[in-house]
């Protein structure tokens, strides 16, 4: 899917601008630095122990197994914690990192001559030696479409590596593709350990690039891919201009081609009003808050329209439904609050929880129900209240009524418990709580009852799909920190199921189930943390002198979405690389939906994160 992608600007390397962007990148990465330096070990005995020289504690160790944590060189960091990392070893990572803002500065020129079809430009970044590994590109300006809105094309790379002026031919033609070039990224998750050993020194970058804008003879294109740069000549203390590319080599190499972009803003013409929402980017207030509410679907009035229920800060609105496209706010003023998270917020869910015409709007962890005479949502009455807190559905005990998973509300972690980035001891948030639903009572908490809430990890999102062949619904959690959980349900209780991911799983947004792969088992689709600045880092770090359990967590926290395929009865294989859905930022959820009617489900995968800026989310 192309989608519309902002501007690039011209950036020339000027000092302002440069040390601003320098600032923010090393921000980011002396957090990430800071994290993998501080990441101490959490049992007791560990702790205890007490540092021990590197040389004779290697020296006992053989070559298969990983070196004791203990035998690191540690010393105390300020808090008094033990450290992995010695001064040296972080001062590489920063220097690594600050050649990375250099190699992005030393890129911007080959951006613009791309965009521009400078073909001189282009030439001067290149050496005289330069080798390049190109993939060959469709005839013609116009590629066929056929009867589809976009096609898509994996390009076979050439068996020949090209030369310099064979590489700026090959540009060209790129270029007479397109109309406009809007976006060029060569986007680093790896760089060799020679970008900071000096102007002689070739170094290797590894990542994801994307060419996209408008196509020449109307319609959009994108021709992205994974590349591995060669180059040469970084400065210690400035980019380097010219002749500094030696290798380019293109891999997995995609063409997508679109008439127009696949879907159509209709903000202006729907009916809702959404400069009265919440936006991070333009409120003058300092205290953003992360989260800024929900959109939830249901015919609310039971005239069989579906009508919309917009959760914001503060209050939420309920936008009543046309069927064609089109709504009218109802004039209910949902106010809200209900702090959680330093703001007042409501979570809410349309469903049908006691029978009768219209379902029940739950909402800050209150019941309502449409009131024909009223015109309005009205308060339901004797239903009692369930905590305030974002809901998963599923009727998990099979008696025809629909329960609630109610997520990060529940108990809170034991009294001494120390939340670490690093953990998976799962005691970073509250627990989950299972609600059964027992009529016009309302509900009631089975949580201890039936084991569905093993842990105090910060469950986000949880889905409910069937994971092996018996009626009986199963969950899958994602937690934001600590692995994720997987409740296998039994009988109307449940028990942990052997983990999805087999390295950690975890760091984890959101969460949505589907048959991807049209097997007929269902397949786990789970949004999580991305870092390509933290792909970097951990890449450059030595994973040796931490215990095997931090490398996975390393690893797991910036590597983004996961697909997990089921391979029925409770297993699953990791697919994120192979099914190309793993690099789209920092996800927030996700859904999967058959959006061009073709029989296999499609992903929306939401990203993106508040600590850049708006046209340029982290990731
Ligand atoms: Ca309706
Ligand atoms: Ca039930
Ligand atoms: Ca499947
Ligand atoms: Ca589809």
């Amino acid at each position: 899917m192309i989608q519309r992608a902002p501007k690039l600007r011209t950036r020339p390397i000027r000092a302002g601008r440069a040390n601003r962007s320098l600032v923010i990148g090393i921000a980011v990465s002396l957090t990430l630095i800071g994290l993998v330096a501080l990441w101490s070990t959490r049992t007791d005995s560990q702790k205890a122990a007490p540092a021990v020289d590197a040389s004779v504690a290697t020296s006992t160790t053989t070559a298969t197994d990983p070196p004791s944590p203990d035998a690191a060189s540690t010393e105390p960091d300020r808090q008094g914690r033990e450290s992995y990392l010695d001064p040296q070893q972080r001062l590489k990572l920063f220097d690594l990192e600050r050649a990375d803002l250099l190699l992005g500065h030393a890129l911007d020129p080959f951006y613009a001559a791309i965009r521009a079809g400078d073909a001189a430009a282009m030439r001067s970044a290149l050496a005289s030696e330069f080798s390049g590994r190109v993939p060959d590109l469709p005839e013609g300006a116009r590629l066929p479409l056929g009867d589809r809105p976009y096609a898509s094309w994996q390009l076979p790379i050439r068996d020949h590596p090209i030369d310099a002026a064979s590489a700026v031919e090959w540009l060209t033609e790129v270029r007479a593709h397109f109309d406009e070039v809007t976006a060029v990224s060569f986007g680093r998750n790896r760089n060799s350990p020679q970008i900071i050993e000096g102007p002689d020194a070739m170094a290797e970058s590894h990542g994801v690039f994307r060419i996209a804008g408008t196509r020449a003879g109307g319609g959009l294109l994108e021709l992205s891919g994974r590349f591995r740069l060669g180059h040469k000549g970084m400065d210690p203390n400035r980019a380097v201009r010219a002749a500094w590319i030696h290798e380019l080599e293109l891999q997995e190499v995609q063409l997508v081609a679109s008439d127009d972009y696949l879907f159509e803003e209709v903000t202006d013409s729907c009916g809702i009003d959404v400069d009265a929402l919440h936006d991070n980017w333009s409120d003058s207030n300092p205290t953003k808050p992360v989260f800024s509410g929900g959109v939830f679907l249901g015919d609310v009035n039971a005239d069989t329209h579906l009508d919309l229920l917009v959760t914001g800060i503060s209050r939420s609105w309920l936008y009543l439904g046309h069927g064609d496209g089109t709504f009218t706010d109802s004039g209910w003023n949902g106010w809200t609050r209900v702090r959680r998270a330093g703001h007042d917020f409501a979570y809410a869910a349309i469903f049908d929880a006691f029978g009768g015409r219209s379902p029940e709007v739950l909402h800050g962890g209150r019941f309502y129900r449409w009131h024909k005479g009223f015109n309005t949502l009205v308060h339901a009455e004797g239903i009692g209240t369930v905590p305030n807190a974002d809901v998963s559905l599923c009727d998990y005990d099979r008696d025809g009524h629909t329960d609630l998973f109610l997520l990060n509300c529940g108990a809170a972690p034991p009294a001494g418990s120390r939340f670490e980035w690093f953990d998976d001891a799962r005691v970073n948030g509250r627990g989950n709580v299972l609600a059964r639903n027992v009529g016009r009572r309302g509900f009631e908490d089975v949580t201890a009852a039936t084991g569905a809430s093993p842990g105090h990890g910060r469950t986000f999102a949880a889905t409910w799909f069937h994971a092996n062949d018996d009626l009986w619904p199963d969950v899958f959690g994602a937690n934001e920190f600590g692995r994720n959980v997987f409740l296998v349900n039994r009988d109307g209780t449940f028990e942990e199921a052997e983990e999805v991911d087999k390295v950690f799983g975890g760091y984890s947004m959101g969460v949505t189930s589907g048959d991807i792969d049209g097997d007929g088992a269902i397949d786990l689709y789970v949004a999580n943390m991305y870092s390509k600045a933290g792909q970097r880092v951990f890449s450059h770090l030595d994973l040796s002198v931490y215990p095997q359990s931090a490398r996975r967590m390393f690893m797991s926290s910036v590597m983004g979405n996961r697909f997990y395929r089921s391979l029925g009865d409770l297993t699953f294989e990791d697919r994120s690389v192979p099914g190309g859905v793993h690099a789209v930022g920092w996800g927030w959820s996700g859904a999967l939906a058959d959006f061009d009617l073709d029989g296999w489900l499609d992903v929306y995968a939401p990203c993106g994160h508040t600590s850049v800026n708006a046209i340029r989310p982290d990731g």
